[in-house]
């Protein structure tokens, strides 16, 4: 018997105990553990088999660790229908999290009882395939076709009570998992209970499975799983046979495994979990914050105070002034109030976050005790500097001080204060209690304490943090100014913003950059480009469509126009004839003769500059990896996840293909395409930038 496989008998039950931690993933050496375990049930005539997991829950999937690696036997879905075949009734016993591969060794079993904290769901899409064990044949089966559809192509982890209201589990009973299963086990056996083997139950009802799956692929913005996975599910309908059912899942499961998109979403799954795991805060504890000081209640500001609340962490709020004071209380309270909507908080709740929860003053003295302050006023230097000196003055000492800042120099700002150790930028993104992304900007006299405090709380806001140095615009904004200016640029030279927007929503991004730049406000971006005029280097290409619309007071949404025009209560823009001649205006006086561009060649240019400046960020330290600018990418700018973010999509695509072609546009504008060193030097020794994520 394998190690991550216990076998006990428990009368005439023979027990499979699951001992592979953290979350008894159904490796080789488990699988092999319950293929032997219930063959020597069956040998020793035991007259039922009971599997359940040790630790913090049943099995939680296949070892996503395995995948694209050779295969070894027993497979998940041979183990499956031998589980199914076994003449002794077996039980499955679930606590923590029954998913993907788990939750079908479940539905091959003959009766399945669940604690009721259990969740159990088949998000294999979230990985790029479809259950592949059986999942999209058995579960239609059990709980039918519509339930089985909304489950697998949503990926959606459901509760015991919706598992057991939805015939996915026989029974939810609260106590220790092998205990009920052993009682539940007994009872069966006394009762005399027959097999069932969900594999022999009829084939489910069939549905619109082409509309379904238009539907599903349109929801998925490019992502193939979902809708392959509901061909998989039509089979288990149509295919004639539960065997046929099960050969048709297997075809589409390894058409799926073979994708680029899988990679990108298993490089996504676990870069999630790496960005946080940085070696110099090996062995380095983090600062107690049990509260929080916010300055400034803007958007941003309250945004950050609503996230800390929503963390269960009381917040202190400054404000200039006491209409200030009531402004950012009201913002506040309205984004509890979209909370308690959703159902994210109870009414008691939302009555202690806004009461003995929220502290809104204009006085400083008010952060005496606080362990943690953000600061998130207007983006001015001379203005957060004098913000930091009266921290300076008012904070208890050890308490860390941090700013919102998106794009200032973090050492100026903690030059102003007697404690540089002591400070940090947490740079949020707005809305600050919905977006995951938090940059944790390192300055140079910032303590590895303050940096691992940084990161605590980054984790205890459910944020994903990743580390930057100091820069320009940090990760995320300088790449973001890279791939904008090249959108520009090909609108310039004769593209249109329209035929960009719709490339990039092709690619799987939420809106295009110039949508995207109406919705944040076009004179955020221009005060940017007005506050860089005086250093831009002169050889700097300088298309001047953008600042036309602005002087013009077009602003995007906020003003109804700007590259679209957006009717009240119309969802979107319809695109802004003016644009057009100011463009064209713009190429008269730059001696630009347009050109037509293909969507290709748009989008080319596009994920090339992103990628190329990617590479620099990565080159230069300020991304300690590149999985940190892939997970930047996803969690803040809308990259689509299942690319894996623009550094994973470029060693899918080839670095050395990517590089051409930044070096043939650089013939024309060798100071915008300059290639970055890295690039050049992964393509020259043959690497690629997953090496570089594996070094660390
Ligand atoms: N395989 C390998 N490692 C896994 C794993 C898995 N399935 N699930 C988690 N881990 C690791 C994870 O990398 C981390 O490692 C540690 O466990 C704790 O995880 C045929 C083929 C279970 C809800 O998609 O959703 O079955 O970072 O930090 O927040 O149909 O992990 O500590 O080194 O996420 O409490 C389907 C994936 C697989 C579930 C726990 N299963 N896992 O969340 O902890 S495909 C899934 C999760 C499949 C079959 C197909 C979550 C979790 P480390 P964690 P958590």
């Amino acid at each position: 018997m394998s190690e991550a496989i216990a076998y006990e008998r428990e009368g005439s039950i023979a027990v499979l105990k699951a001992q592979n931690p953290p979350v008894n993933a159904l490796g080789v050496e488990v699988r092999k553990g319950l293929l032997a375990g219930i063959e020597r049930a069956e040998q020793e005539g035991a007259k039922a088999v009971l599997i359940y997991g040790e630790g913090r829950t049943y099995f939680a999937g296949a070892d996503i660790r395995e995948f694209g690696k050779p295969p070894q036997e027993p497979s998940l879905p041979d183990l499956c229908n031998r589980i199914e075949a076994s003449p002794l009734l077996v039980v499955s016993s679930m606590h923590g999290t029954a998913l993907g591969g788990g939750l079908e060794v479940a539905l091959s079993s003959h009766y399945r009882v669940a604690v009721p904290s259990a969740k159990m769901g088949l998000p294999e899409v979230n990985l790029g395939i479809l259950p592949g064990a059986g999942g999209t044949q058995r579960l239609p089966r059990l709980a039918g076709t519509e339930v089985a559809l909304e489950m697998i192509t949503s990926g959606r982890h459901v509760s015991a009570a919706e598992a057991l209201e939805k015939g996915i589990v026989d029974r939810v009973v609260d106590g220790d998992p092998r205990e009920i299963g052993l009682s539940y086990a007994g009872e069966l056996l006394e009762q005399g209970a027959a097999r069932r083997a969900v594999g022999e139950m009829p084939a489910p009802e069939a549905v619109d499975f082409d509309a379904a799956y238009a539907a599903v692929l349109k929801k998925g913005r490019g992502q193939l799983s979902p809708a392959t996975a509901v061909r998989a599910v039509q089979a288990a309908a149509e295919a004639g046979s539960f065997e046929e059912g099960l050969k048709r899942e297997r075809a589409l499961f390894m058409e799926l495994m073979d994708s680029d998109q899988r990679q990108g979403l298993i490089h996504a799954f676990f870069a999630e979990r790496a960005v946080s795991k940085l070696p110099e805060l090996e062995g380095v504890s983090p600062r107690d914050v049990a509260s929080v000081g916010v300055i400034g209640g803007g958007t941003m500001g309250a945004g950050i105070a609503t996230a800390v609340l929503l963390a269960g962490l009381p917040v202190v709020l400054i404000e200039m002034t006491e209409d200030a004071v009531a402004a950012a209380r009201g913002r506040i309270e309205g984004n509890l109030r979209g909370a308690l909507k959703r159902g994210k908080i109870s009414e008691a709740q939302f009555a202690e976050l806004t009461g003995a929860a929220l502290t809104v003053s204009t006085d400083y003295t008010a952060l005496a005790q606080v362990d943690l302050v953000v600061e998130a006023v207007f983006e001015d230097m001379d203005v957060k500097r004098e913000v930091f000196g009266k921290l300076d003055t008012h904070c208890k000492p050890g308490a860390v001080l941090a700013t919102n800042t998106s794009y200032l120099d973090v050492d100026e700002i903690a030059a102003a204060t007697s404690r540089p150790q002591d400070v940090i930028g947490l740079h949020f993104f707005s809305p600050a209690h919905v977006m995951k992304l938090l940059e944790v900007v390192v300055a140079e006299k910032t303590a590895p304490e303050v940096l691992a405090t940084g990161f605590a709380l980054g984790k205890r806001l459910k944020k994903v943090a990743v580390r930057s140095g100091i820069c320009d615009g940090f990760i995320g904004n300088r790449i973001m100014n890279a791939y904008r200016k090249a959108a520009e640029y090909v609108v310039l030279d004769g593209a249109s913003p329209y035929q960009v927007d719709e490339v990039v929503r092709g690619f799987g991004f939420p809106m295009g950059p110039f949508e995207m730049g109406d919705l944040a406000g076009l004179d955020i971006n221009w005060a940017a480009r007005k506050r860089r005029a005086p250093t831009r280097d002169p050889r700097e290409r300088v298309p001047r469509f953008y600042e036309m619309l602005c002087e013009g007071g077009d602003f995007g949404q906020k003003t109804g126009k700007g590259f679209y025009i957006y009717e009240a209560g119309q969802r979107g823009g319809v695109p802004n004839p003016e644009v057009a001649e100011l463009i064209a205006r713009d190429q008269a006086q730059q001696g630009v003769t347009p050109r037509e561009f293909s969507d290709a060649e748009v989008l080319r240019r596009y994920m090339c500059a992103m990628v190329n400046e990617a590479a620099k960020v990565v080159g230069e330290g300020i991304a300690r990896r590149p999985l940190d600018v892939d997970m930047v990418m996803l969690f803040g700018y809308g990259f689509p996840r299942f690319w894996g973010g623009p550094l994973k999509w470029a060693d899918l695509q080839g670095l050395d293909g990517i590089l051409a072609d930044i070096r043939a546009y650089a013939a024309e504008d060798d100071f915008f395409w300059q290639p970055a060193p890295l690039l050049e030097q992964l393509v020259a020794e043959g690497r690629r930038f997953e090496d570089l994520n594996k070094a660390d």
